[in-house]
């Protein structure tokens, strides 16, 4: 029997369709997308469709600086270097991790630049400490004591209701509540570090904690890439916070905003603070901060901005407040909230290209200059260590730059 070629046609055209619908739906349900090769996978939104890490990874663009073509000798007083220092506060019984990962950033960076270090500990640093970190540089090494005043707690913190609070901390689970030590290392971090004598002819800063690894080869002075670029601060990797652990941050922050709206940047990275849409929970115990963060053990700063008035202010506000010892701000949070408000974005840089491991979280690009880490792999370990990533928020928000 034969059959009209109008109806021959809608046929084919239902066809079609159907082929269509089953298209689109088989290619759009996977929002899972493998972000490491170890079979991992890794919930990506809108922000980052695919780990950009992914995608062959170069040099940032503009002008370099390379030792090759400048002078970068460690003794040479005319050298190219500019005023920095790699910088780690550090116990002395760390001093095994610590020159394991000081041989990954020489061999991988500063022995082609020479930078000095600079040790920072609120003990004394002892002879082997002193000996056995220089021997693993041909740069100049200063070992400095923090002063007491800038370590130990300040006079209005209550003794009695540090340990009343740090209990319920440690019920809810937070990492290091019941530590002192840990408390004022992260207060020192905040709004002391830069304002240690020794660093007072110092402007930029890298942050290099005992037990992290580099993985790849940096062919330019970083130091004055930031001075060219005029970038206040660059970060490896952008996390999610414990929100039980910093439930006052936000209230006090938007307090201090209230009193100072002349310290907010016009172009500054808000969205990024208060997103709500990745992980409302989180958001929500925070009291409206998203908890995103630059993770600061690994860090490359200006001073400059730390040392700014309304940096001060905001430190000194934060400080009264307690949350150091009463709750347990990190000085993450406490850095990332103020350059996600103070500072231009424009200022702050990913630093895409080296290669870096803090446990359990890397940041391993895609570049023949890089070994020993998995190109886009980002967290080691169990698979609820994925949503703690907050680069898909930050891509979005603020930009891959
Ligand atoms: N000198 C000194 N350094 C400390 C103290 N507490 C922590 N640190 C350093 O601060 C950094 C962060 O501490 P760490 O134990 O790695 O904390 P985590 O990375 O948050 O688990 C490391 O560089 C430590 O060496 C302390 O009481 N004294
Ligand atoms: C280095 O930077 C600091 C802080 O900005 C500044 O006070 C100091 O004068 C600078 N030193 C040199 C030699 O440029
Ligand atoms: C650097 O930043 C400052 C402050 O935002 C701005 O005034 C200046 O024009 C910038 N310079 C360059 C070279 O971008
Ligand atoms: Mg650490």
């Amino acid at each position: 029997m034969a059959i009209a070629r109008p109806i021959r046609l809608l046929g084919a055209v239902a066809i079609l369709a159907v082929l269509l619908v089953f298209y689109r739906i088989s290619h759009s349900t996977p929002s899972l997308v493998p972000s490491s090769s170890g079979g991992d996978t890794h919930k990506l939104t809108d922000g980052m469709k695919r780990d950009p890490l992914l995608d062959p990874t170069g040099e940032p663009e503009g002008i370099l600086w390379r030792a090759e073509d400048n002078d970068y000798a460690p003794d040479s007083t005319e050298s190219a270097r500019i005023n920095a220092t790699l910088l780690s506060l550090v116990r002395n019984e760390e001093l095994g991790e610590l020159v394991k990962t000081m041989r990954d950033l020489e061999r991988t960076w500063n022995h082609k630049f020479n930078y000095p270090w600079t040790f920072l500990n609120d003990q004394p640093f002892t002879e082997e400490f002193k000996r056995k970190t220089q021997e693993a540089t041909k740069a100049k090494c200063y070992y400095e004591q923090i002063p007491a005043e800038h370590w130990e707690a300040p006079e209005w913190i209550d003794d009695e209701l540090v340990k009343e609070s740090n209990k319920i901390l440690e019920e809810q689970g937070i990492q290091y509540s019941g530590k002192s030590s840990y408390h004022k290392m992260c207060r020192w971090n905040s709004g002391m570090f830069y304002k240690h004598p020794a660093l007072a002819n110092t402007r930029y800063y890298w942050r290099v904690e005992p037990k992290v690894q580099f993985f790849c080869n940096v062919d330019y002075d970083v130091f004055r890439y930031m001075q060219d670029h005029n970038k206040t601060y660059g970060f490896t990797i952008n996390l999610f916070d414990a929100p039980e652990s910093l439930p006052s941050l936000w209230p006090e922050t938007e307090r201090f905003i209230a009193e100072h709206p002349e310290y907010v940047a016009e172009n500054n990275m808000m969205e990024w603070l208060v997103d709500d849409k990745l992980r409302p929970e989180h958001n929500k115990k925070a009291n409206g901060y998203s908890t995103c963060h630059f993770w600061s053990n690994f860090e490359i700063g200006d001073m400059d901005f730390f040392r700014s008035e309304r940096y001060e202010a905001y430190f000194n506000y934060l400080d009264r407040a307690g949350g150091f010892f009463y709750e347990r701000w990190g000085d993450a949070p406490v850095h990332s909230v103020a350059l996600g408000l103070f500072e231009d974005a424009s200022k702050v840089h990913w630093f895409r290209d080296i290669g870096y491991r803090h446990i359990p979280y890397f940041n391993c690009p895609n570049s023949p200059k890089c070994s020993g880490c998995t190109p886009g792999k980002f967290y080691e370990g169990a698979s609820w260590l994925s949503k703690e990533d907050c680069r898909p928020n930050y891509f979005k928000y603020v930009g891959t730059h």
